[in-house]
């Protein structure tokens, strides 16, 4: 491309940017193959700050994955176990309630819970697991099993999709993660996930999913087989979906972790990869209110600086994180609340408690309560 046609691209974008203009397919494609994390980084912040202001959110978390054992065997997952592998193993209802405990006494307002396909365990088991969550105490957010659960779930019971979110939802689901996602252009996911869900399913369950009442999570993993098109594709597929139904609370991208995967020939994204991810989909996402820099996955530093390139918000103290640990991620298993407060306030954010639902949490001592809601534009 010459330089005139890419000044004039460039300012068509960024002027559409300026008047909160949506960005074309074409464009987010010339976005990613062409632009300057900088440049990226510059108008993604323009964004994030009409929608947040200098606020950056955070929340107080705690995670449960009950069991490892997976029927799938996606090549970017090093946290799947076979049945009989030593590293198997399945929550009893006695450890799950020991996890509720521990969330409570750190003060925890969610426990987000994801795992494996455990072909032994008819849906009951997984009803049970919400159902024993929330009996040990109501007050905890249960955001738990992503669309690809919901589907294996829908499959093992022969049920639609809506019959079997009422049950969790029964049993006291308060919302769903993002996972699942993956990337949705078919011959790349038949390549990384070939058994799973597919794009359609996953958007039909978040679709029905928001129908109910539920709010939801979107994720996207990249820096594997994926493409600019690819990727790009990915993130215009959630917009779609969320002109629709507004269902969805806040965009993850997740770096792909090579180590102990099928895939451990790939090295994982570089920062500036990252930077350029977050600033891309802050972009793409014109009617996303959240972009989470999930700083786990992306380490504590990257996701610092995400926060001026399109992120407003870096998930939470994330106790017991399994998933990217495995997969050779070397970021500590959680943060307290003082070391997040830290990063948000020398990235020049003012830090901001929010629950899952984007309301305001209100601290006096160990004790929390539900203040109102974080609305995007107009944060107080
Ligand atoms: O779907 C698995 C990803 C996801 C690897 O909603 C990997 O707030 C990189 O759902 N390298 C599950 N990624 C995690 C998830 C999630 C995480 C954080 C926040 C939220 C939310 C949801 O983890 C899977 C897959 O995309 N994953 N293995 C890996 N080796
Ligand atoms: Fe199973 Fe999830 Fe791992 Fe795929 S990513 S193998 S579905 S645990």
């Amino acid at each position: 491309m010459n330089t005139a046609t890419y000044q004039k691209n460039l300012d068509t974008i960024s002027d559409k940017v300026a008047s909160g203009e949506r960005v074309t397919f074409e464009e987010g494609v010339f976005l990613d193959r062409e632009v300057d994390v900088l440049t990226l980084g510059r108008l993604a912040n323009t964004i994030r700050e009409r929608k947040n202001g200098n606020y950056a959110y955070y929340n107080t978390n705690i995670h449960l994955n009950p069991t490892n054992v997976c029927v799938y065997r996606c090549t970017f997952c090093a946290f799947r176990s076979d049945l009989k592998a030593e590293k198997a193993y399945t929550f009893t209802d006695d450890m799950i309630r020991e996890r509720v405990q521990e969330a409570v006494a750190s003060g925890a307002t969610e426990i987000h819970v994801v795992g494996g396909l455990h072909h032994q365990k008819k849906f009951d088991w997984y009803v049970n697991v919400v159902r024993v969550i929330h009996e040990t105490c109501p007050e905890l957010h249960i955001k738990a099993w992503t669309g690809v659960e919901i589907n294996w779930f829908s499959h093992i019971t022969k049920k639609p999709f809506d019959w079997v979110l009422q049950q969790l939802i029964d049993a006291g689901l308060g919302s769903m993660p993002g996972g699942g996602a993956e990337i949705f252009d078919s011959e790349i996911r038949d390549q990384i996930c070939e058994h799973k869900s597919d794009a359609e399913n996953w958007l039909e369950i978040h679709r029905v999913a928001h129908a109910m009442g539920l709010r939801s999570n979107a994720t996207m993993l990249y820096g594997h087989l994926e493409q600019a098109e690819h990727r790009v594709d990915h993130l215009c597929r959630l917009r779609e979906l969320q002109d629709e139904t507004g269902g969805f609370q806040t965009f993850i991208p997740l770096a792909f972790h090579p180590e102990n995967t099928g895939m451990d020939y790939l090295h994982r994204p570089s920062g500036l990869t990252d930077l350029k991810v977050v600033a891309l989909s802050r972009i793409m996402l014109d009617n996303f209110d959240h972009i989470k820099a999930y700083w786990i996955m992306l380490g504590e530093k990257i996701a610092q600086i995400a926060l001026s390139f399109g992120a407003d918000d870096l998930d939470g103290t994330v106790v017991h994180e399994l998933i990217y640990h495995d997969a050779g991620a070397k970021t500590p298993e959680g943060l307290t609340v003082n070391q997040l407060h830290r990063l948000i306030e020398e990235a020049g954010r003012i830090p901001i408690e929010r629950d899952t639902l984007y309301r305001r949490v209100v601290r006096d001592g160990p004790r929390w309560s539900i203040g109102d809601p974080l609305v995007a534009g107009n944060v107080f």
